[in-house]
């Protein structure tokens, strides 16, 4: 079994240019633990514990999506209580990735595994460990990237460190 996730892939030049953002947030919570640069994301659906079959099943699904790019803008930061977390966020949701993240929604739902967010927060995690007002809020310089993938993902312990690995990655057009 392996702790997946389906998730946006962002290009290694997309996630340097998260960094600011991160480093603005961590000045706004100094206790914080900054999440490594390598491991931002957005995740599209998490789904836990998977075995061998049933990852393959929702690959075979998710390779018959065919959806446009998602061009987002980010311009916010913000909170989560439970996880403490300090995120990165668009205000618009866009088109393209709320039918990304509905037709894996329900393909995921067809295999078997549930929704465990009561609605979906799309949201780029900068650090952890954060003591923050629930309310917090502070818009940032927009930021808009053009995301042209998204990739299964195993979160997993290696070297002593949290890594998100793209096991499988997935274009979109
Ligand atoms: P993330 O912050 O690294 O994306 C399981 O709850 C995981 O799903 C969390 O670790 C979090 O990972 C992500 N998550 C939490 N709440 C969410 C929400 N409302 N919508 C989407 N993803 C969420």
């Amino acid at each position: 079994m392996q702790r997946l996730f389906f998730s946006l892939k962002f290009s290694n030049a997309q996630q340097q240019q998260l960094l600011p953002y991160q480093q603005q947030a961590l000045s706004l919570c100094p206790g914080a633990k900054a999440v490594d640069h390598d491991n931002l994301h957005l995740t599209l659906f998490f789904l836990g514990q998977v075995n061998t079959t049933q990852q393959q099943r929702l690959v075979d699904a998710a390779q018959q999506i065919k959806l446009a790019a998602v061009s987002l803008t980010l311009d916010h930061l913000a909170c989560f209580a439970r996880p403490k977390i300090l995120y990165l966020a668009p205000s618009v949701i866009p088109d393209a990735l709320l039918q990304l993240q509905q037709q894996l929604a329900v393909l995921c739902k067809a295999e078997g595994f549930s929704d465990i967010h009561d609605s979906y927060r799309p949201h780029i995690t900068l650090a952890r460990h954060a003591v923050c007002d629930a309310a917090f809020k502070q818009p940032v310089a927009p930021l808009t990237l053009q995301i042209s993938e998204f990739a299964l993902y195993q979160s997993a312990q290696l070297d002593g460190r949290l890594q998100y690995l793209p096991l499988y990655h997935f274009i979109l057009i």
